[in-house]
């Protein structure tokens, strides 16, 4: 192979890499389906509905398409192999909308399905939530027995928080046990290496909400996705780049300077 060639040909390699590696780093878009990688945990105190430092170790999907279809949402997700971390980023129609996460159902309130219930203000049904304060609504586990039918858990399993950061941009986070052991109340057991599905959905109909949008209600619910949890973790974004970029960098000079040294010989 000609020593151009060869370059041409390095240089290509590296580039595949590069774009190999930032592939790995863990934003990806437009999906249905999840990864929870391996993380570490997160304390229940920052379960708080405000996004920080403590998903950088996790997987982050964009234009998920989260039931009614109007919002689409930004979706991170981990697991340290006790508890299943979600963050839910969406904008509603509304300043106190509720927000909920069907395990291991594709079905909209699953007869015997475990659920997570945020900013439910309990209007229509008691038990379900409360008021929101300072722009934060309150999180229950539940149980679904059937259409139309939902109810707390009398074991309440897990941390969660859904707070209007503004404009009616909805944060939820959610840190939710694989196995409580609260066969009562349905609560999931899930182990680490399986793929489970997951259905979400956020109403602002009226119903357990102040109301808006007739269009923003649960019952249109029609897409599940499913969440495979990993004993792997993503690569550290940092590292991995700044190798892959010296390398390519590298490359690329000696290349320039063989280049210019050919050129310059008669
Ligand atoms: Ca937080
Ligand atoms: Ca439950
Ligand atoms: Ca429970």
């Amino acid at each position: 192979m000609p020593r151009g060639s060869r370059f041409a040909f390095a240089f290509i390699c590296v580039s595949a890499a590069i774009i190999a590696g930032l592939a790995a780093t863990g934003v990806r878009a437009a999906v249905t389906n999840f990864v929870a990688p391996a993380g570490t945990a997160i304390a229940d105190g920052n379960i708080d509905g405000v996004i920080g430092t403590e998903w950088s170790d996790a997987n982050v999907y964009l234009n998920v398409p989260i039931n009614p279809t109007a919002a689409t949402a930004q979706v991170s997700l981990k697991q340290d192999n006790t508890y299943l971390y979600i963050a839910v980023v969406w904008t509603a129609d509304i300043a106190q909308p509720w927000f909920s996460i069907e395990f291991g159902a594709t079905g909209c309130m699953n007869n015997g399905a475990d659920g997570a219930l945020f900013g439910n203000d309990g209007s229509t049904q008691a038990g379900l939530g409360g008021a929101w304060s300072g722009g934060v609504g309150l999180y229950r586990d539940v149980e679904f027995g059937g259409p139309g039918s939902v109810a707390a858990d009398a074991i309440q399993n897990g941390v969660g928080a859904i707070r209007n950061s503004g404009s009616n941009v909805m944060v939820v986070e959610l840190k939710k046990p694989l196995n409580s052991g609260d066969a009562a109340g349905n609560d999931v057991a899930w182990a680490v290496g399986n793929t489970y599905d997951l259905l979400m959905t956020w109403d602002s109909n009226g119903g357990g909400n102040p109301g808006g949008g007739s269009a923003n209600m649960q019952s249109t619910t029609t897409d599940s996705q499913t969440v495979q949890l990993s004993a792997v973790a993503i690569p550290e974004f940092p590292t991995t780049a700044i190798l892959l970029v010296t390398v390519a960098g590298t490359f690329l000079l000696v290349a320039v300077g063989a280049w210019k040294r050919s050129k310059a010989k008669p």
